[in-house]
């Protein structure tokens, strides 16, 4: 008997001169589990009781329990004020935070320069009054040509050399001038879109040219359409996107056989008045190709030409994010170059 009393003070001193010595929470941890835990001492203690008599049992009993209580409050107590402990010191990081403290900068990512313009761009069209319309890249030679006025065997056809898949009559576009088709047969005029999508050409490439690139497709249906419709929304569209109020646009005929007549629109260079490198000293820009919509190319949409009529265009949008951002290749655009992109 006096074993088991000597046994649990001495037990008891052990435990709070060992507890008292505890000086992190990482120690507090290593002495719960050295006396508290289910193989601790504290258990090895209650486990002896087993071998005591009946007599012992009485008297010893009792003592072990009121040690448990003291030596589990005890540690409850160190725990709590360790737990105090720890949130007065993050209270203290807060209070003393140093805003000027040095943060490793963390990376953050941006837009890819075709989608930055592509979002000015339909801004400023949707301001106009047109949707965004969006087309199949694989297309049929129905779609791309022969809806287009560019029957089999046209010579027209040898303007945009072609990736023909090997299904027979599928594509990938070369122009998005099929998508004015698409969204003929999709609505009923009057109508305004604008489509800005790749296309794809079967070319050899060079700092200006690539074998897929990005188009901007504009279409406009509606009763009595005149080329000063045409010519005051493409003078609006360039003076907002260059953000220069004295952009003048040039106008000289061309043929594409989906307009008549049809027009290529040179603008004056947003970047100089007396030539520089960026229009090549001639003070001009060519933007794209445009016209009043073909008869045959409204028949082929679904839409009688006696009562309506069109304009469309169709402007190389690779062209004007290079323009935009000054890009002066545009395999660089499109090479995925982290460095080259961060620029923007
Ligand atoms: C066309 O593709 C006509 N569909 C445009 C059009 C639409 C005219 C509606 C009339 C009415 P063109 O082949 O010229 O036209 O191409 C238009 C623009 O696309 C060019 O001015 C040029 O900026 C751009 N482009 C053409 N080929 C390439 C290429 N390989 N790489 C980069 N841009 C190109």
């Amino acid at each position: 008997m006096a074993d088991i009393n000597t046994c649990l003070r001495s037990y008891e001193s052990l435990f709070f001169q060992e507890l008292s010595e505890v000086n992190t929470a990482q120690e507090l941890e290593l002495f719960r589990t050295k006396h508290l835990s289910r193989h601790g001492e504290l258990s090895k203690l209650m486990q002896q009781l087993k071998d005591l008599s009946l007599e012992e049992k009485k008297t010893a009993g009792p003592l072990l329990n009121v040690l448990k209580v003291k030596v589990s409050d005890a540690f409850t107590q160190r725990e709590k004020e360790f737990e105090q402990m720890r949130i007065d010191h993050q209270n203290m990081l807060l209070t003393h935070f140093d805003v000027t403290a040095y943060k490793p900068v963390q990376p953050t990512g941006s837009l890819h320069p075709y989608t930055q313009v592509i979002e000015i761009i339909e801004d400023i069209f949707v301001s106009m009054g047109f949707e965004i319309v969006d087309g199949p890249e694989v297309e049929t030679d129905y779609y791309n040509f022969e809806a287009l006025n560019i029957p089999k065997d046209h010579p027209a056809r040898d303007m945009q050399d072609t990736f023909w898949l090997t299904l027979p009559g599928l594509l990938m576009r070369t122009h998005t001038s099929p998508v004015e088709i698409h969204a003929m047969r999709d609505r009923k005029p009057p109508l305004a879109i604008v489509v800005p999508g790749r296309a794809y050409r079967n070319e050899s490439t060079d700092a200006s040219h690539d074998f897929m690139f990005m188009q901007l497709e504009g279409l406009f249906i509606d009763k009595n359409v005149s080329l000063a419709q045409l010519f005051a929304t493409m003078k609006t569209f360039l003076q907002t996107f260059f953000e220069k109020k004295n952009i003048a646009i040039k106008i000289r005929p061309s043929y594409f056989p989906f307009v008549e007549p049809g027009v290529e629109i040179d603008m004056s260079c947003p970047f100089c008045t007396h030539g520089c490198s960026v229009c090549k000293k001639t003070k001009w820009i060519e933007i794209g190709g445009a016209g009043l919509c073909h008869p045959v190319v409204l028949k082929a949409g679904g839409i009688d030409p006696k009562e309506y009529g069109g304009f469309a265009f169709g402007f190389g949008l690779t062209r004007l994010v290079m323009l935009k951002y000054g890009i002066t290749d545009i395999r660089l655009l499109h090479s995925n170059k982290i460095d080259f992109l961060k620029q923007f």
